[in-house]
């Protein structure tokens, strides 16, 4: 039985009477949970606006030029006909799901000192272009700046010639054309296009179906703008991982206790929640692992937000715990794993992913000896965690098992000398391996 659902913005953080500036459905359409509904743009931002649920589309309640915010009807759709999962009997509101903003380049990533993994923070790769920026903000729809970053434009250098100087892909088309005529290729670069350009082969273009049978699946939302993070954080970001280990046997000792002794609390203590208030008191010693680049400047932070990458059907995002530094450990557990459910919801909001100071990537209840995490920008350090192991210590009379943890502290050798990731992993794994020490 099919039946009609509204759908409604969701919380889109601090964006308040943000104009619809494309609609891109229409009545009629067939829509799927996840597409793409409306483009909204401040001045600081743009973003599409995705469907939770997948229908036929019966009416649209916006249009071009409209200002809308958190809870403001977009659509109904009469669900049922298009896979929707969660087709009721009673009419519904629905919001959709957490947005991702694309801050316009020449902005970010100033205004929010962090943005999750799953949010691109700044630019697009920059063209290597002999043409002064013109100094003012881009404007232009995500399909031009998609457009645009496919062909490694630096859209802050591209003259818009539509209303209010927006951006068409015609003019990206121009300012391609003009550059090649010049000379010059457009190719990707470092922050704000100052760099050298990486030069790279073109993407080998291969018809995979000539060998076997083939299914092509678009990447996920998340995937598409997880992935740009991550490729532009590992080119622009000088990584270098130290490993080290934690001796943690009294620590989960402490920890299967702590679970024994709540158990019908419902509160489980994690591993994770004991790393956050360690990486914490890290943080605390050191620093410069709570900073961010500005320019020729470090803005050291003063307050202890830590996210944390949780793993979903539809891809990598990271929520963020603030105030860590106020919170127990029990709170800690509490909060993240209500965060993770949220995030496996697909229910996060902006919000929620914003305003970082360093991340935890655990992969310990997977698998793994150590890894090289990615550095979630503007952070300058990651810690990576892999499985614990039993390792065979000498004491000096005997070898005796050692539960130890794996700890990949990756972190942007910009900021960061390797003797201080060596002292801060060291640290850590002290106050792991003795975690009175904390209190110190
Ligand atoms: N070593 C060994 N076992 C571990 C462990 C570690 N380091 N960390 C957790 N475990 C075990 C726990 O003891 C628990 O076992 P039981 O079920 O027997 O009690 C199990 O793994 C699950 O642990 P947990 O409930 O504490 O959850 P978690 O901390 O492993 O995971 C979260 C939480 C959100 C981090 C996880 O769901 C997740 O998304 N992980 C993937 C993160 C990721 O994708 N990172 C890569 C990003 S790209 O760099």
């Amino acid at each position: 039985m099919s039946d009609l659902t509204a759908i409604a913005v969701p919380d889109i953080g601090d964006f308040k009477d943000v104009e619809v500036i494309e609609v891109l459905v229409k009545v009629g359409d067939t829509i799927s949970a996840e597409d793409s509904l409306i483009t909204v743009e401040s001045d600081k931002a743009s973003m599409e606006i995705p469907a939770t649920s997948g229908g036929v589309i019966t009416k649209i309640d916006v249009k071009v030029g409209d200002k809308i915010n958190m809870g403001d009807v977009l659509l109904h759709v009469k669900a049922g006909a298009a896979g929707d999962a969660s087709a009721s009997t009673e009419a519904k509101v629905e919001s959709a799901p957490a947005v991702q903003a694309k801050p316009t380049p020449a902005l970010a990533p100033a205004p929010t000192p962090t943005e999750s993994i799953a949010v691109p923070a700044s630019a697009p790769p920059a063209a290597a272009i002999a043409v002064p920026a013109t100094g003012q903000l881009p404007h232009a729809s995500p399909s031009v700046r998609k457009f645009a970053r496919e062909l490694g434009v630096d859209l802050t250098r591209v003259t818009g010639t539509g209303p209010k100087g927006r951006i068409s892909q015609e003019d990206v088309q121009g300012f391609v054309k003009a550059a090649l005529q010049g000379g010059a290729a457009p190719v990707s670069s470092a922050a704000g296009g100052t760099g050298v350009g990486l030069d790279l082969l073109a993407w080998p273009k291969v018809d995979f179906a000539k060998f076997g049978p083939i299914q092509s699946k678009p990447l996920s939302r998340i995937k598409k703008l997880s992935g740009a993070n991550l490729h532009r954080n590992w080119v622009m970001i000088p990584h270098v991982t130290n490993n080290d280990e934690a001796d943690i046997t009294e620590l989960e000792a402490l920890r299967v206790q702590l679970n024994k002794e709540n158990e019908k609390s419902g509160v489980k203590v994690t591993m994770l929640a004991f790393l956050m208030k360690a990486v914490v008191a890290a943080l605390k010693k050191y620093p410069e692992f709570n900073a961010s680049l500005d320019g020729d400047s470090l803005v050291l932070k003063q307050y202890y937000n830590i996210g944390f990458a949780a793993d979903t059907p539809n891809g990598l995002v990271v929520p963020v715990i603030t105030d860590a530094d106020k919170k127990g450990v029990i709170e800690l557990a509490q909060e993240t794993s209500a965060m993770a459910k949220l995030a496996r919801e697909g229910k996060l909001s902006p919000t929620q992913m914003q305003g970082g100071c360093i991340s935890i990537s655990s992969l310990g209840g997977i698998g793994g000896t150590h890894f090289t995490p990615i550095i979630n920008a503007p952070e300058v350090a990651i810690l990576g965690v892999s499985k614990s192991y039993q390792k065979p210590v000498w004491d000096g009379k005997a070898f005796v098992p050692r539960l130890t943890l794996p700890l990949s502290l990756s972190y942007d050798h910009r900021v960061i000398d390797g003797a201080s990731a060596a002292r801060f992993n060291a640290y850590l794994g002290a106050l792991l391996a003795d975690f009175r020490r904390i209190i110190l």
